[in-house]
């Protein structure tokens, strides 16, 4: 394939629509899946990236991003920022120097106000209503109560790879926790050699499972990428006895894709020989099986 992108949740559909149109252009994979990962943490009705993002338990709403660059493996993140509107464009911007690329909470803002990065109160009067009416219960919310994170992985014309995500984490988290996301081997990873790969999911299981290193080894010891998203999948599944919910998307150097999930998963998948389409992944007697979507409104998951 010339060019191919894949994207988590049913949100991504839009952005992973831009996304692709950009490289079919021959636009840089970079700066395509930033437009895409953009579009996604503009969206107030989106609630768990960027603008209306779920607050945590002080009822703030701070972000996580990374973004890797698959040629060079240069990466950039930030965690826990807070008052900017776009963590992945400053993310992406940290890519460029030799040290200080992961920055968290004070320095992370800190950094995005001398560069000029927007700024945004990304706490909206929904996100915060939502907040004040479950704040009391927060002891009996479990991890899924409510949290996704946008993934993007894509390849240009020219065969980088890159990875691309943004959050605002898992909901009523502690004032100051990062989680995979902004962790390159843990919520993304890329290598244009090889391929790439992101996870959406409890971060805590991700991280302490280097997953999406562990399915781009598997991927570069010969492993084709649904095989290799397969067994990564398992082999976490059976170390961690109480793993909470986990789907990890990846796309080799060819741009075929590989999805494997531990719940009701929809993603996004288009490239120069396909359409883009949304797709359900669904964890099925221990398996991923993947079925695509012919009318969107039926997936009522984020
Ligand atoms: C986190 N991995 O902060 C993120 C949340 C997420 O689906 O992806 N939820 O742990």
């Amino acid at each position: 394939m010339k060019w191919a992108a894949i994207s988590t949740w049913k949100m991504s559909f839009d952005g992973c629509k831009k996304t692709l149109e950009l490289l079919a252009e021959g636009r840089k994979c970079d700066e395509s899946l930033i437009e895409g990962v953009c579009m996604v943490e503009d969206e107030p009705s989106y609630t768990s990236v960027g603008y209306g993002g779920l607050p945590d338990k002080d009822g703030r709403v701070t972000l996580d991003g990374g973004f890797m660059d698959g040629d060079t493996l240069r990466f950039g993140a930030v965690g826990c920022i807070e008052g900017f509107r776009s963590p992945i464009r400053i993310a992406h911007s940290l890519m460029n120097y030799e040290f200080n690329n992961l920055l968290v909470g004070a320095g992370a803002e800190k950094y995005a106000e001398e560069k000029g990065f927007e700024k945004r109160d990304n706490l909206t009067e929904k996100s915060y209503q939502k907040y004040l009416s479950e704040k009391d219960k927060i002891e009996t919310l479990t991890s899924y109560d409510g949290h996704d994170t946008v993934c993007f992985l894509g390849k240009d014309v020219s065969g980088t790879i890159c990875a691309a995500v943004s959050t605002s984490g898992l909901y009523m988290k502690a004032h100051g926790r990062i989680g995979d996301s902004p962790i390159p081997g843990a919520g993304y990873y890329a290598d244009s050699e090889i391929g790439s790969a992101a996870s959406t999911g409890v971060g805590e299981d991700v991280i302490k499972t280097n997953a999406t290193f562990r399915l781009v080894n598997k991927m570069a010891q010969g492993l084709s990428v649904q095989k290799a998203a397969d067994e990564t999948l398992n082999e976490i599944m059976k170390r961690l006895a109480d793993c909470r919910s986990i789907s990890l998307i990846a796309l080799d150097k060819d741009g075929n894709y590989g999805v494997a999930t531990n719940c009701d998963f929809p993603f996004v998948y288009g490239s120069d020989e396909c359409e883009v389409s949304l797709y359900m992944a669904r964890f099925v007697n221990g398996k991923t099986v993947i079925k695509k979507v012919d009318d969107i409104s039926e997936v009522t998951l984020d």
